[in-house]
């Protein structure tokens, strides 16, 4: 299910708040709370890691970086800085964070804000490889926020279709 704008914001905070109200007045009590399908907000940015030195400093890699994962990348001496020859640079594309953990049943908005990379094609899948967010282009400078619930124990795989298989995140639902 995906829920838009404001209203599904303030929809999604209902239900954090209102389980947190039960708690105030006793009801549920606090051991049924953990059985309580709970609202979890994940925000994600991507980002490109970066580091460059030249090659008076280190000699270059010899296997270029871009051919063992599309999400990194490799600007050789020349290429890197025309001022400074030397130069070389190598990035990797990320979700940070790329790790997260959530319950059963838990009712998760991810929000993902693009800020390094023009172009993102990001998708979903659940434990058993259903799509939950369909393939898209995710834009720099744009924040991308989804809403759905976690049926299924196991890891929920968020990756970039441009930057694979580095640039991946996990969402590990564990069981009650
Ligand atoms: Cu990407």
């Amino acid at each position: 299910m995906q829920w838009h704008g404001i209203g599904a914001v303030a929809r999604h905070a209902a239900i954090v708040t209102g389980i947190s109200a039960g708690m105030l007045t006793g009801f549920p009590t606090a051991a049924d709370v953990g059985a309580q399908p709970r609202g979890h907000s994940f925000y994600m940015t991507a980002v490109e890691f970066r580091g460059s030195t030249s090659t008076d400093k280190l000699a270059p890699p010899s296997i270029d970086p871009s051919k063992l994962s599309q999400g990194y990348t490799y600007k050789a001496p020349g290429q890197a800085d025309s001022l400074a020859p030397r130069r070389w640079e190598v990035g990797s594309f990320q979700f940070s964070p790329s790790f997260v953990t959530a319950y059963l049943d838990d009712s998760i908005m991810l929000s993902v804000f693009i800020a390094d990379g023009d172009h993102h094609d990001v998708q979903l899948t659940d434990p058993d490889g259903r799509v939950i967010i369909a393939k898209a282009t995710w834009d720099r400078g744009r924040e991308y926020t989804k809403f759905f619930q976690v049926d299924k124990v196991g890891d929920y795989h968020l990756e970039c279709g441009i930057h694979r298989p580095s640039m991946t995140a996990t969402i590990m639902v564990l069981p009650h």
